[in-house]
């Protein structure tokens, strides 16, 4: 064997491999799991650089039965000639030398760098074996290496070539580079590379690179066996025994569409306010810039953005420039087509971010990553060409006829979103002029509970002083706090929110809830982690429901977010014998008829007209006891619904509430309201009652 000949002029490079294996997480991050998949994402990268400079448009991932995983791609090979200042084959460099990439040629991008980019001879270090075939020239080069420990020498020897790179003659019309490795046990905690992560990642990468084909074969399992094994998590009932089912399982990720069919399966299951989401790619100051987004009708904002393949969650100045263009552009367009009037303020970037799922995916060189997990951009230098790239490309498809629908979506979105903000701000004007929320008096209603556990704590807003009275007689005192709402004081079909803000209930509302109003809300100050509000089943109590879910919404949006908003559902129906033997409660209709059945001949009901008629034993029974009660935990859509049908009724605009009245022709039975309920019961997602 020629290893002698090898083993002499390598000496530098073994030294720089030792470091490796000697010290792991500096290069990797850690011997667990996540490192163990670092030195396949080492792998991967090389060939995702091929492909991203046009030269591969396939590349393939396969796991084996032995816990070997391989990648291969059809670009143009790693060079297989002899280095001139290393004097062994480009191969050799690629696996033995640190931080020497794939790379090579100066006109070619090597996009991985930042988080990976520490070179595939790090894989190797870290590998009990590694195999690499080149096809190139119309024949196929392999060489291997190996990592085992020296008796003679008493040490750790790493990534050993076990001989030069050699041509098998073998002829191929192929062309392209396999890397097959063997992670080391004696470096891992753990050597079993995961389908899931792996699969993942993969189906992100192809989303990434648009075009391009990548293929997962996992020869550890059947397709029979994934498909048994996954069952739970699909819908779809599966069948087993298909033609291939036991061929090994195999998933091939390919989006024509790149980041916009990223951000169409990110918006799956969302209602979407316009039917494809904007894309545009383009070049500026040597970085490729591509942003894909859509809106959609929920409120926050997801933003995914990626340099060079690689998640930066921490966001960083290219964000910004993203931010920054849109903001600029779409203000821009509102006032050019008159959405905005003359005298109206800008939109705020929030406005127009509401809702919004995008996508940013730059590359570029010299990557600086900052941050507490070195995931955020910190070039300052792409913010403006970003800023520009972005105006530019919003303009160029807002002036297609196509996209105009969409863009007077996101005006409108973006106007709806300015609205609640300006009334949120409007809300804390008036809690100023009025001293302050926070030392704002008690006004006497509030039976408040004794305990000082907010996560324990229960506010009831009951309707009506009747009820209220009941209520307060009924509850328990240490957890259940009662705020009655006296008379009809939420009569706001002609009120405006910042006046209602000024209403006594309201105020008391505000102050017993304890974490402050609009933007200074504050969660963690929130005294009672269940806010029940308890109207009757009629259409005043239905109002007052509204008014007051839209009045979170507007001004305590987090409460409803965090899922701290109930509905209580007091019983329609009483169904009982007149020997008092039996009573049973009935929330619908539906239920009338099961407990009628349930009681039996001679039975009697009682029509519950408002929570007032009822008992505070009953009251208790049916309502307050949270072991028996109905409880609805309201959605922000549930809420959003409510501020809709709210501006819509008191709005001056004739069609809006014309259109409005026929859409919820039958609103009076609730039941376009209830509709929009999810109706989720307490203690559904295992929270304590
Ligand atoms: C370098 O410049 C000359 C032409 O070939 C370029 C190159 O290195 N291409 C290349 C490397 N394609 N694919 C790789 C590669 C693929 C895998 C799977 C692993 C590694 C380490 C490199």
């Amino acid at each position: 064997m020629a290893e002698n000949h090898y083993v002499a002029s390598d000496i530098t490079v073994l030294e720089g491999l030792e470091a490796v294996r000697l010290r792991p997480g500096m290069y990797i991050g850690s011997t667990g799991p996540k490192g163990l998949h670092h030195i396949l994402w080492e792998i991967v990268d090389n060939a995702i650089d091929e492909a991203a400079n046009g030269y591969a448009d396939k590349i393939e991932v396969r796991i084996y039965k032995d816990g070997s995983i391989s990648v291969e791609d059809n670009g143009r090979g790693i060079p297989t000639d002899i280095h001139p200042k290393m004097k062994v084959s480009g191969v050799q460099v690629v696996f033995t030398q640190l931080h020497a990439g794939g790379k090579f040629d100066e006109h070619n991008y090597a996009y991985s760098g930042g988080l990976h980019g520490v070179g595939a001879s790090v894989t190797n270090a870290l590998s009990k074996w590694l195999k690499v075939r080149v096809y190139q020239n119309g024949t196929t080069y392999e060489m291997a290496f190996r990592s085992y420990y020296d008796k003679a020498k008493k040490r750790y020897e790493s990534g050993i070539p076990e001989g030069p790179l050699v041509n098998t003659k073998q002829k191929t019309k192929k062309h392209g580079t396999f890397v097959q490795f063997m992670p080391d046990d004696s470096v891992f905690s753990t050597t079993e590379f995961q389908l899931t992560t792996i699969a993942r990642r993969l189906n992100e990468l192809a989303f990434l690179n648009r075009g391009l084909t990548i293929t997962l074969v996992d020869e550890r399992i059947t397709r029979n066996e994934y498909l048994e094994e996954t069952e739970g998590e699909t819908a779809n009932t599966v069948q087993l025994d298909l033609v291939g089912a036991s061929e090994p399982y195999s998933v091939t990720y390919r989006y024509e569409g790149g980041i916009s069919d990223f951000v169409t399966y990110l918006t799956d299951g969302k209602t979407r306010l316009y039917q494809k989401p904007l894309y545009f790619r383009t070049e500026r100051e040597g970085i490729l810039i591509e942003f894909s987004l859509q809106h959609t009708s929920e409120f926050t904002e997801n933003l995914f953005s990626f340099v060079n393949n690689i998640p930066t969650p921490e966001g960083g100045f290219h964000e910004m420039g993203f931010r920054g263009g849109l903001t600029r552009m779409l203000n821009d367009y509102a006032r050019d087509n008159k959405l905005l009037k003359d005298k109206e303020a800008n939109f705020l970037g929030d406005d127009f971010r509401e809702g919004l799922t995008a996508v940013l995916s730059i590359k570029m060189q010299n990557v600086q990553f900052e941050g507490q997990t070195k995931t955020k951009l910190g070039n300052p230098e792409v913010r403006a060409p970003i800023e520009s790239a972005v105006v530019e490309g919003l303009r160029s498809l807002a002036s297609d006829s196509k996209n105009r629908k969409t863009f007077e979506e996101i005006i409108k979105k973006a106007q709806g979103a300015a609205r609640v903000r300006i009334a949120a701000r409007q809300a804390k004007d008036t809690a100023r002029a009025k001293n302050s929320i926070d030392g704002l008096m008690l006004v006497g209603k509030l039976a408040a509970c004794s305990g000082k556990k907010p996560e324990l704590n229960e506010l009831f807003i009951v309707e009506g002083d009747s009820a209220g009275g009941t209520a307060k007689q009924a509850r328990v005192r240490q957890f259940q706090s009662i705020l009655p709402l006296r008379g009809k004081p939420l009569n706001v079909e002609k009120k405006r929110l910042d006046q209602v803000l000024a209403n006594e209930e309201i105020r008391t509302i505000i102050s017993a809830l304890g974490a402050g109003i609009g933007s200074d809300f504050n969660l963690d100050k929130l005294n009672y982690h269940k806010v029940i509000i308890l109207s009757d089943a009629d259409q005043d109590g239905f109002h007052i429901r509204c008014i007051l879910l839209t009045f979170f919404f507007r001004y305590m949006r987090p409460l409803v977010l965090a899922g701290h908003v109930y509905i209580g559902m007091p019983p329609l129906y009483k169904v009982y014998r007149a020997n008092g033997s039996v009573e049973e409660y009935a929330y619908d209709d539906n239920e009338l008829q099961e407990k009628i059945e349930k009681v039996g001949r001679g039975y009697l009901v009682q029509r519950y007209k408002g929570l007032g008629e009822m008992s505070a034993e009953q009251l208790w029974t049916t309502t307050l006891d949270p072991a028996r009660r109905n409880l609805t935990q309201v959605t922000i859509e549930d809420a959003a619904a409510a501020d809709e049908m709210i501006t819509t009724l008191m709005g001056d605009k004739v069609e809006g509430r014309k259109e409005f009245l026929n859409r919820y022709a039958n609103f009076n039975k609730e039941d376009a309201f209830m509709d929009k309920i999810r109706l989720k019961k307490e203690g559904e997602d295992g929270e304590e009652a």
